[in-house]
């Protein structure tokens, strides 16, 4: 088994991004017997298909889960969809910011998740951890790297299963000391890695009430 996870450049006027550090700290490792690969991505929206595309046929991985920060959750947020627009409120890292543009032209409306993300959240719960799921990953980067993800994993690879997961700022950025909620980077390390676990251990999803009333 051959798992890929991937994190993102830091954005916005950051200078760290949780989900590189986090992806970096878990690449070169091994869980329960699978090899794990990591890929930083660029946060910028127009080398995100060809790049993904690129990585996958580098590490042939039949596992993916993509890591980005959101800013003001205050757990590891499981996505449950990817949509296929994309509408920038701030500019991307090459200055470029799409309003209601798709991620893919003729692409469907959405994909979902095809982490059992159910289960994850279940087992990360049993391990203390706060968690989840999310119904919507924005409208930025993440979600058009989260479509692009499931959009090769249906129309190139059709065994790799994928998908999404954001996490909370680290205590030490400047929007924590500003009061947005975080969590430590040992915690995030551990949730990946029950998440990996709960991914390979698991092929259908459990089926446990976890959605949003509006
Ligand atoms: N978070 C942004 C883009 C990169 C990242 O880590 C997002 O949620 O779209």
């Amino acid at each position: 088994m051959q798992v890929l996870v991937t994190g993102f450049e830091p954005f916005g006027g950051d200078t760290i991004n949780p989900s590189a550090l986090l992806a970096t700290r878990l690449g070169g490792g091994r869980i329960v017997g699978a090899m794990v690969a990591h890929e930083i991505l660029p946060c910028a929206f127009a080398p995100l298909q060809a790049r993904l595309r690129g990585v996958i046929a580098a590490h042939r991985p039949d596992l993916v889960i993509a890591f980005g920060l959101a800013t003001g959750r205050a757990a590891i947020s499981l996505e449950r969809v990817a949509i296929n627009v994309i509408d920038a409120r701030i500019p991307d890292n090459n200055g470029d910011a799409p309003v209601d543009r798709p991620v893919i032209a003729e692409g469907p409306a959405a994909y979902f998740s095809t982490l059992p993300i159910k289960a994850a959240m279940a087992d990360l719960h049993d391990a203390g951890i706060p968690v989840e799921i999310s119904q919507t990953a924005g409208t930025y980067v993440c979600n058009a790297a989260f479509y692009s993800l499931m959009h090769l994993a249906a129309t190139e690879f059709p065994n790799l299963r994928a998908g999404f997961v954001h996490l909370p700022c680290l205590p030490d950025m400047p929007a924590a000391y500003a009061g947005q909620p975080a969590l430590s980077a040992s915690t995030m390390h551990r949730a990946a890695r029950t998440i990996i676990k709960t991914c390979l251990a698991c092929n259908t999803d459990r089926r446990i009430a976890a959605g949003a009333v509006a």
